[in-house]
């Protein structure tokens, strides 16, 4: 079977204020759908970021991957290096780290990549976590993932999300954040909690910690401020913190500043900023800067790319956790696919799922119940698409006037004078 048509669909989500180190979430979320459409009727999905260079990217790879064997990954990421060159699209937010051509060609590959494994377990009949390698778990956890956030979105011009679907309330102390934890953990069953951190002045964040683990003394935690402070304020954190936290994560900017803090405070360090490509593994490895790396199957060139970076962690003895934006449930289907085949996976991972208020692309969303996924018994992803979810959200897309993520000129908007600093504290 060969691929005969792909496409590309660009959509957007509602996304409530959620606020973090680099600023808010805009009131929509974007997001690409790859589709893989086989000569025979069978249709192999991916997700991946949805801004506007990396919309352009996807766009420029997708004929090269038309007439590929779905079976032939290697030829694939030829293919896709070939057109795309040395092409580098920026990551403005600088979330997940800096650009450079290596991670562009792999954040291209990696929706092309998943829709051809799902497309390899429609054709074999077998789930993704079988082509990983198997089910090593039936149900792959995820962590409760808490924001400081404000109630809505201001008012501005331009379209903006129906409110109906976010049900959590404005969150700016301690109180708030306990408060959102209990909302998330009754619904879904989290049994893991991570804080988006970065946000308020570091006490602030060490006291909501602290407020969380009396509430929830069984809850593993982790706090998460997105490079927002400098290597002294993480270590004076790392302590005030001890015993509180599984893992604290990206602290502060950069390999060098988190080997600092590493060999100072008593638990590991995570990452999705400073260890988030091939090229950083010998310099964030060999510098201990990180205790645990976030495995993201979207920038790491997708799902068998992840789990090589999984062996590579299990051979320098760092721990894997997952990373996520906001997303959808193609996304989460691949998440869950991955998760259950990595032996490796000891900490729950991450999802924005809850934040996005049901809305999805696919016609019967995995669940997140009892805090975990269960792994669908279904070829591929186990996931298909709803052809009216699909056209409703790339009609937000053409409506909403969004183009590309920019949470710190969002913030500004209604901040003037704020701006983006690491470290801020
Ligand atoms: O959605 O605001 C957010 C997060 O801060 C996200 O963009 C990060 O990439 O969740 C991510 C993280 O763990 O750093
Ligand atoms: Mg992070």
């Amino acid at each position: 079977m060969r691929i005969g048509e792909v496409v590309v669909t660009p959509v957007a989500f509602p996304d409530p204020p959620l606020l973090n180190s680099a600023g808010v979430h805009q009131p929509w979320a974007l997001r690409a759908i790859v589709e893989l459409r086989g000569e025979d009727g069978l249709v192999g999905l991916g997700e991946t970021y949805g801004d506007a260079p990396h919309l352009a990217l996807l766009r420029r790879a997708a004929p090269a991957v038309t007439g590929l064997d779905p079976f032939d990954t290697n030829g694939l990421l030829r293919r896709i290096a070939g057109v795309l060159g040395a092409a580098d699209a920026p990551d403005r937010h600088g979330l997940t780290g800096g650009s450079s051509p290596t991670r562009t060609t792999l954040k291209v590959l990696g929706p092309f990549e998943t829709a051809c494994l799902d497309l390899q377990g429609q054709l074999t009949g077998r789930p993704v976590a079988d082509l990983l390698g198997g089910r090593v778990r039936d149900e792959v956890p995820y962590a409760g993932y808490l924001f400081y956030r404000w109630a809505a979105h201001p008012a501005q011009p331009g379209p903006l999300p129906d409110r109906d679907g976010d049900p959590f309330p404005e969150a700016l102390d301690a109180g708030g954040i306990v408060e959102q934890a209990g909302q998330l953990v009754e619904q879904y069953g989290f049994r893991s909690l991570k804080l988006k951190g970065g946000v308020l002045p570091p006490e602030e964040e060490v006291e909501a910690i602290r407020e969380l683990r009396a509430a929830f003394p069984d809850h593993p935690l982790r706090l998460d401020p997105n490079a927002a402070w400098t290597v002294e304020t993480s270590v004076r954190v790392g302590e005030r913190t001890e015993g509180l936290l599984e893992y604290l994560e990206d602290p502060t900017p950069g390999i060098a500043g988190m080997a600092k803090v590493a060999r100072r405070v008593p638990m590991p360090l995570a990452t999705n900023m400073c260890v988030v490509a091939p090229e950083d593994l010998p310099p964030g490895f060999g510098a201990r800067a990180v205790g645990v790396v976030l495995a993201d199957h979207h920038y790491w060139g997708g799902l068998r790319r992840s789990a090589e970076l999984a062996a590579v962690c299990r051979t320098w003895g760092v721990g894997v956790s997952m990373h996520s934006n906001s997303h959808l449930g193609i996304s989460l289907a691949a998440m869950t696919q991955l998760g259950a085949a990595l032996p490796e996976l000891t900490y729950a991972a991450d999802t924005h799922t809850p934040w996005q208020g049901g809305v999805d692309v696919v016609a019967e969303p995995l669940r997140i119940a009892g805090g975990a996924v269960r792994v669908p018994d279904r070829p591929g992803l186990g996931v298909r698409l709803d052809p009216d979810a699909l056209a409703r959200l790339h009609e937000n897309y053409l409506r909403c006037g969004v183009r590309e993520r920019d949470d710190t000129a969002y913030r500004a908007r209604f901040e003037p004078g704020y701006r983006k600093r690491r470290p801020r504290w």
